[in-house]
């Protein structure tokens, strides 16, 4: 369709699809669709000329079917549109959006944290005996009453949490979701990229919190305990959000990977990359080499291989944030090795196994790369307790299992 007025604007015609609204020096004019030739809307006293394209030639019928550059996916069609086809039920749809609209208003808060006065620490120590941050604080309730709200969670576990929650019986529902709700946030002062992780656990009956029977709240408690630790395999789905330069919300269904992008003007996350592939290798590393004094002698035999030059006279290239989220999304694009091993302080490495290792490792591998312990794939990897950690080997699958060869 062609918009045309007495006072065209320098662009001289537009498409449209379905409705168009049209801002020029302050008057706004709508056209419909279905203009018939030349003809004639009035708006405020001001003529304007509306006109259809005759489909007159098969060339031009084949034009008006290509796609609109104006037409954009939100997350939330996208969700309803995997619904419609049978991936996921209607409850999962309200999770994910709940968990979407958590990611947002964590996103706003990260963006405003110096002007909010919510940069330093709270003031308590997590269950991990770290310094809480206030937006740690903030953020973990976010998510929580977002999950809660939606009605259709029973379970869910927090890292900032000492024990998986069990919903009130009036909002209860019935999947476990766990997250990590902001990751990376000894960055936050800093404004450095920061990220929540979420993975998605399969319905479970129970957990269920009976008040009229005689259960105690322990038993709860140790029910949901057992429910809550499941291996990465049972998981259906999972995801995270960057916040960074874009705040990026990437998701698996276990169909793939799909990342959306949040547009500030509409508050949307548009699907801006769909079935993501991580390169089979990369030349790419991302170690915190601080604890390389620390570390096993294969596994440094390992880094400096790495760094030799070799005969192409090129070595890998280091990069660390030091905020899981961001190492991961570059390594997700641009291929290469994401690590925190175990060393001689914490034998088990720093990661969680429910929270950050299993969800990356779900979306890795939907993505064609690997997740590994050095010796394991993550997801077969069965948590004995809520917080467990784990050393993470995460990237591109010729990485990956190059690095499992050094450490056998
Ligand atoms: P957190 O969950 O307390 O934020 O810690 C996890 C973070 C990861 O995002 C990051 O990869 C790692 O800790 C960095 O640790 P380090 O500072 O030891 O390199
Ligand atoms: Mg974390």
């Amino acid at each position: 369709m062609t918009v045309s007025t007495a006072t065209t604007p320098t662009t001289s015609s537009l498409s449209f699809s379905h409705l168009s609204f049209f801002q020029h020096k302050k008057t706004s004019f709508l056209c419909t669709k279905n203009s018939i030739v030349k003809r004639k809307c009035e708006h405020r006293g001001v003529h304007v000329k509306c006109m259809v394209l005759e489909k007159s030639s098969a060339a031009e019928a084949k034009k008006t079917k290509r796609q609109s550059v104006y037409k954009l996916q939100t997350l939330t069609s996208w969700l309803l549109k995997q619904e419609q086809d049978g991936i996921i039920d209607a409850e999962l749809t309200i999770v994910l959006s709940s968990i979407s609209m958590a990611c947002k208003q964590i996103a706003s808060l990260v963006q405003r944290v110096g002007i909010s006065k919510l940069t330093g620490v709270h003031g308590a120590v997590n269950t991990h005996g770290e310094d809480q941050k206030k937006l740690d604080v903030v953020s973990n309730e976010v998510f929580s009453n977002c999950l809660r709200a939606s009605g259709r969670t029973g379970i869910i576990a927090s890292e900032e949490e000492d024990v998986p929650v069990a919903v009130e019986e009036s909002y209860y529902g019935n999947y476990i979701v766990v997250f990590d709700p902001l990751d990376g946030s000894s960055n936050i002062d800093a404004a450095v990229s920061t990220g929540s992780i979420f993975g998605i656990y399969t319905p479970n009956d129970d957990c269920l919190l009976d008040l009229e029977d005689s259960t105690t709240l322990d038993t709860v408690e140790q029910r949901c305990i057992v429910n809550v630790c499941q291996p990465g395999n049972n998981l259906l789905a999972a995801g995270y959000c960057m916040y960074s330069s874009s705040v990026i919300f990437v998701l698996t269904l276990g169909n793939g990977v799909f990342s959306f992008t949040l547009d500030p003007m509409f508050g949307e996350f548009i699907l801006t990359q769909e079935n993501i592939q991580i390169p089979k290798a990369g030349n790419i590393y991302s170690f915190n080499e601080g604890n390389y004094q620390l570390w096993d002698d294969r596994l440094k035999k390992y880094i400096d291989h790495l760094k030799d030059p070799g005969p192409s006279g090129k070595p890998y290239s280091a990069r660390y944030i030091g905020s899981l989220v961001g190492d991961f999304h570059r390594t997700l694009l641009y291929g290469g090795i994401y690590g925190y091993p175990r060393n001689k302080k914490s034998r088990n490495g720093k990661l969680r196994l429910l929270y950050e290792c299993a969800p990356m490792s779900f979306i890795v591998e939907q993505a064609g790369g690997k997740g590994s312990d050095g010796q394991q794939r993550i997801l077969d990897l069965q948590p004995v307790e809520i917080h467990q950690r784990v050393p993470l080997y995460i990237g591109s699958r010729e990485e990956v299992e190059k690095l499992e060869k050094y450490l056998s």
